[in-house]
């Protein structure tokens, strides 16, 4: 085969071998092999020296033009591997499928369950106030009626850190701390974490209280009755019955505990002839722990108890979430199943 020969059958050759590429890499490797530096072309031209200068000329001219339907040839496969890539991809593509859902966050029902009640005595003209999870003994205790030998300690069941360092079993010590700093009249709200030495079905070793304090000249049992009702029924609607009973706790003298008519069956008892399974069939629910402040604490933290009087009261927030929100497993709460945690409003 002479020169010319050879060059003519160049295109012929680029076509087989461009019908067998399928990737992009592989029709690269081809280009190279035929029009690369060192490519078939370039190694035909090369050869130009041998030949005569009159036959110079006319081959000159015929490689340029295979040069150019080499490259024609090249591009138009590219346009064709595209086209090819774009079909199948239309063709796995199933227009029909549910497109992803986006996950929005979520607010953790003990949190929303926190600022519900928190917003409902921000409303009432209360402030909110804060105190630290590890307190002292004082705040904690000693502040609040308890002293060291107090029964009542025992009954806490407290996580001490030091001998007179310790998690606080309950948020009175931001009461204490904020009456320690503050001159009366006061309203303040204190929401946060507690801890207890306390672990079983019903029970978690850490959880959330809010606690409410108002002192002023004059305040009563009538202030107390009518504050709390008015909060048990813009959390869990005006139609809710509330009730007081008579109860102890070292830090309020008289003490009450505050019932409120069941979520479940309205106070009923009974649900479809059944016993209703939230209120045990009483058709009521404790909700509160409240009484007027007792005089011992206002001497502890520097008030005078015959200028002043106030009342108080707590409340567990994982209970008021279990019921406003119908949760049957406390447990659930701490789990961080976002299964769970998705369900609640925002
Ligand atoms: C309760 C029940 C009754 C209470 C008392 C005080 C303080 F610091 F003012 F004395 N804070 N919280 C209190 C009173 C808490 O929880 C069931």
């Amino acid at each position: 085969m002479d020169l010319l020969e050879q060059l003519n059958a160049l295109p012929a050759q680029l076509k087989e071998r461009l019908a067998q590429t399928s990737t992009e890499a592989e029709l690269e490797a081809v280009r190279v092999d035929f029009l690369g530096r060192k490519g078939k072309l370039a190694e035909l031209m090369a050869q130009m020296r041998n030949l005569t200068p009159e036959q110079r000329p006319a081959f000159g001219q015929a490689a340029n033009a295979v040069k150019t339907s080499l490259i024609e040839l090249f591009e138009a496969r590219l346009a064709q591997q595209e086209q090819e890539r774009e079909a199948a991809f239309i063709a796995g593509f199933d227009p029909s499928l549910p497109g992803r859902t986006l996950w929005n966050g979520s607010l953790h029902p003990i949190t929303l369950a926190m600022e519900e009640v928190c917003s409902v005595f921000r409303n009432m003209g209360y402030e909110i106030a804060g105190g630290p999870e590890v307190e002292t003994d004082f705040n904690c205790f000693e502040a609040l009626n308890m002293p060291p030998e107090h029964p009542a300690r025992d009954m806490q069941d407290t996580l001490y850190i030091t001998d007179r360092v310790l998690l606080r079993t309950h948020t009175s010590s931001v009461q204490v701390r904020t009456m320690l700093k503050r001159k009366p009249p006061l309203a303040i709200i204190g929401p946060g974490k507690v801890y207890r030495r306390d672990s079983d079905v019903t029970h978690t070793p850490m959880f959330h209280q809010i606690e409410g304090l108002l002192v002023d000249k004059h305040v009563t049992m009538a202030d107390l009755r009518g504050t709390l009702t008015a909060f048990v029924r813009a959390v869990f609607g005006e139609k809710t019955r509330v009730r007081f009973r008579p109860s102890f706790f070292p830090f309020t003298e008289p003490s009450v505990e505050v019932d409120m008519s069941c979520t479940q069956c309205g106070g009923q008892g009974h649900v479809n002839g059944q016993p209703c399974r939230v209120c045990k069939g009483s058709g009521w629910l404790e909700i509160l722990g409240s009484g007027m402040v007792d005089p011992a604490v206002f001497t502890a933290v520097g008030y005078d108890p015959d200028e002043v009087t106030g009342f108080a009261f707590g409340l567990g927030v994982e209970r008021i979430a279990m019921l406003k929100y119908g949760l049957t497993d406390l447990r659930m709460n701490f789990e961080n199943d976002v299964r769970f945690l998705h369900q609640f409003p925002v």
